[in-house]
C-alpha cells in the first residue's frame, strides 16, 4: 500500500515566528510515521509554514503572480530547502530512509499555468526503498518568472504517479470546518462547500483551505484532511476528519 502524506507547513512550523520549526510537532508526526505499519511505502510532502509563505508574501509571489527577482527566488527556495532539511533530518534521526527532493529543480508551469512535474525520480526512489520528501516550492513559470508551487498541487501530481492507495493531508484543523466550526465529513464538489471555505489564518500564498479543497478535488482517489492528533489513525487506515472525493475524474 502506497501512501502520499502531506504535512501542513503550519503543523510543523511556528506559524508566527519566521523560519522556526515546531520541533515537538515535527517529532510527533515522525513518531506516528515510524510507529505505523506504512513502512517505507510512503511519499512525504510538506508545506511552507513560516518558511516559504513568509518570504513569498514579502516578494509578492503566489501560485499565479510570479517574480523575476533573483534575491526573491533565492530567499523563498532557500527557506524551503532549510525546512526540508529539518524534516529529512527529523525522519532520518528516527530511522526513516528519507531523502530530499526539490521540485524547483524539476517542475515547470506553462503560460496557461498548467503544471508539469517529472515523477520517474520519485517512483524509482520508492522502488529502491527510499522515502522521498518533497516540499512546496517555487516553479519555473513561462511568462511569470517563478511562482509558488503548493504542496497540495504536488500531492495531486504525485498520487496518480505512484498509484497511491491513500492520500492524507495533515492540517492544523481537524478537517474542513463548516460555519459552526464542525468538521464536514465528506466533500464531493467545490460548490457544495464554497460558502464556508474561508482564507487561511496564517500568511498563506497558496489559497488556504479553499485552495486545498480545490486541488484535492482534482484527484480521482479520495483524500483525507485531518488534524495532527489524527495522524496515527490515518496511518492505521482510518479516515478521520474530512474525506474529499474527486468529482472531475481527471
Ligand atoms: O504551504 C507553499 O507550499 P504550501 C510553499 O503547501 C511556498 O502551500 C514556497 C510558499
Amino acid at each position: 500500500m502506497t501512501v502520499v502524506l502531506k504535512l501542513g507547513g503550519s503543523v510543523i512550523t511556528e506559524k508566527d515566528e519566521p523560519e522556526t520549526v515546531d520541533r515537538a510537532a515535527l517529532s510527533a508526526a515522525v513518531t506516528a510515521i515510524v510507529e505505523s505499519a506504512v513502512g517505507d511505502d510512503i511519499v512525504i510532502v510538506h508545506g511552507g509554514g513560516s518558511f516559504g509563505h513568509h518570504h513569498a508574501a514579502e516578494y509578492g509571489v503566489s501560485t499565479t503572480a510570479g517574480t523575476h527577482n533573483v534575491a526573491g527566488v533565492q530567499a523563498i527556495h532557500g527557506a524551503m530547502c532549510r525546512l526540508n532539511a529539518a524534516v529529512v533530518d527529523a525522519l532520518t534521526d528516527q530511522g526513516v530512509p528519507a531523502v530530499p527532493v526539490h521540485p524547483f529543480s524539476a517542475a515547470t508551469r506553462d503560460a496557461d499555468g498548467a503544471l508539469s512535474l517529472p515523477t520517474d525520480q520519485i517512483t524509482t526512489l520508492l522502488d529502491e526503498g527510499f522515502v522521498p520528501v518533497l516540499h512546496g516550492d517555487l516553479v519555473a513559470h513561462a511568462g511569470e518568472g517563478a511562482t509558488v508551487l503548493s504542496g497540495d498541487e504536488l500531492v495531486v501530481e504525485l498520487a496518480p504517479a505512484v498509484n497511491a492507495d491513500r492520500v492524507g493531508v495533515c492540517s492544523t484543523v481537524p478537517g474542513v470546518l463548516d460555519e459552526d466550526g464542525a468538521v464536514v465529513d465528506s466533500i464531493e464538489s467545490f460548490d457544495a462547500v464554497a460558502a464556508v471555505l474561508g482564507e487561511s489564518d496564517a500568511t498563506d500564498v497558496s489559497g488556504g483551505m479553499a485552495g486545498k479543497v480545490r486541488a484535492l478535488l482534482a484527484l480521482s482517489a479520495p483524500a483525507v484532511v485531518f488534524g495532527p492528533d489524527a495522524l496515527p489513525a490515518f496511518l492505521a487506515g482510518e479516515s478521520p476528519g474530512t474525506t474529499i472525493t474527486g468529482d472531475r475524474g481527471d
